[in-house]
């Protein structure tokens, strides 16, 4: 079963002014593309063509680097998509908000160490927050790689996470990895942060 690419939950200019059309477009079309394209053409004719893109990404460290890079790079920029709305940011619903301010002392704290682990990703690579044995905590991860997969240093459920790729930003924000961050909190999708936590 091939993969193929999920159709945005909105308009490649439905995340104006703080993530812009040319960006999204790109980032969409040709790079999540060229992920799928590429996991497609590395599992084809292998046993991983019958497994699921969960039972892949689980199983990093066991499959080849194009398996794992591409695969992580679908499952990564599938979730990411869907954790961003037209309607997003704010606050969070009431029960991951008080899970927020217990774990980390209050909102601002949280998105500023959230943001720490953006910005000191060195290179390419994604920030999380993850539940992991029931608590939230914040990570980053190289690459395509993510919280979910058997290589991963600090492993756990993926809640929200934030691509910080220079593709994902250097249109709009050059070089200003930070003011891309800052502008990510006004797109946070927090009703499915929170879906993901209670699931
Ligand atoms: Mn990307």
């Amino acid at each position: 079963m091939a993969f193929t690419l999920p159709a945005l939950p909105y308009a490649y200019n439905a995340l104006e002014p703080h993530f812009d059309e040319a960006t999204m477009k790109i980032h969409h079309s040709k790079h999540h593309q060229a992920y799928v394209d590429n996991l497609n053409k590395a599992i084809s004719g292998t046993e991983n063509e019958q497994k699921t893109l969960e039972e892949l990404v689980a199983n990093a460290g066991k499959i080849s680097p194009a398996v794992r890079n591409n695969g992580g790079g679908h499952w990564n920029h599938s979730f990411f998509w869907e954790s961003l709305s037209p309607q997003g940011g704010g606050d969070p619903e009431e029960g991951l908000l008080k899970n927020i301010h217990d774990t980390f002392g209050s909102f601002d704290a949280f998105k500023e160490k959230f943001n720490q682990a953006g910005m000191t990703r060195f290179g390419s690579g994604w920030a999380w927050l993850i539940l992991a044995d029931g608590k939230l905590q914040i990570c980053s991860t190289p690459n395509q790689d993510n919280p979910l997969m058997d290589v991963s240093e600090i492993k756990g459920t993926p809640l929200l996470g934030v691509d910080v790729w220079e593709h994902a930003y250097y249109l709009k924000y050059q070089n200003r990895r930070g003011d891309y961050l800052a502008a990510f909190w006004n797109l946070v999708n927090w009703e499915k942060v929170a879906e993901r936590m209670h699931a």
